[in-house]
C-alpha cells in the first residue's frame, strides 16, 4: 500500500512529481506557501499561471485545482488548489476535501507517482489544523489514490504532532 509520509520542512524542496500550492483564485502568487513556491520556482511559474484562462477574473475557484509546469522546482508540476476560508466560505469541509480530491485526480491523470501537500487552508485561511488533518488523511486514504505516494510538508512541530496523531488514530 502506498504511504502517507509526514515531513517537517519546506515544500519547495520536495523531490516529488507534483507539488501542491495553497493558492488563491487569481493564481498569481501571494503570501505563505504560495509566495514560497513562486519564489523558488521563479518567473516561469508565474508565466504558466497567467496562461490558465480566467473566467470573470477567477483562474481556480475554491475547491478546484489547476496544473502547471513547475519552473525551477525539482517537481514536474505544480498543482494549484484553493482551499476554503474557514469562517467565510459555506461548507468548508466539502471544499477542503474537494481541494484534496481535485489535486490528487490531476496528479493521477498526469501520470504522477508522488505528490507533496502543504496544510491547505491552515494558514491565513484559518482552518483548524486538527479538522483539516482528518479531512486530508481520509481523502488521501481512498482506494482510488492508492497508487500515489503522498507527502505532507508541515512547517511547525505542532502541525507534525497533529497530522501524526490523525494518521495513527484516524
Ligand atoms: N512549506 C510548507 N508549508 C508552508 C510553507 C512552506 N514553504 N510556507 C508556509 N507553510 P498559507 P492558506 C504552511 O497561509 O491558509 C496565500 O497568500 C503554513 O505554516 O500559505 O491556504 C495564498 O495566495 C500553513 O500551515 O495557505 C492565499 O491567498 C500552511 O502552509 C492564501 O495565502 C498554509 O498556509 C491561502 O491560505
Amino acid at each position: 500500500m502506498a504511504d502517507i509520509k509526514i515531513i517537517q520542512g519546506d515544500i519547495t524542496q520536495a523531490s516529488v512529481d507534483a507539488v501542491v500550492n495553497a493558492a488563491n483564485f487569481r493564481m498569481l502568487g501571494g503570501g505563505g506557501v504560495d509566495g514560497a513556491i513562486h519564489r523558488a520556482a521563479g518567473p516561469k511559474l508565474l508565466e504558466a499561471c497567467k496562461k490558465v484562462k480566467p473566467e470573470n477574473g477567477i483562474r481556480c475557484p475554491t475547491g478546484e485545482a489547476r496544473i502547471t509546469e513547475a519552473g525551477n522546482l525539482k517537481a514536474k508540476y505544480v498543482i494549484h488548489t484553493v482551499g476554503p476560508r474557514y469562517n467565510i466560505d459555506k461548507n468548508p469541509e466539502n471544499l477542503l476535501s474537494s481541494a484534496y480530491m481535485n489535486s490528487l485526480d490531476l496528479a493521477l491523470s498526469h501520470g504522477c507517482e508522488s505528490i507533496a501537500f502543504p496544510a491547505i487552508s491552515c494558514g491565513v485561511f484559518g482552518y483548524p489544523p486538527q479538522e483539516a488533518a482528518k479531512i486530508s488523511v481520509s481523502v488521501c486514504r481512498r482506494p482510488e489514490y492508492e497508487a500515489l505516494i503522498k507527502y505532507f510538508y508541515l512547517f511547525r512541530e505542532e502541525m507534525i504532532d497533529i497530522w501524526t496523531a490523525v494518521l495513527e488514530h484516524p
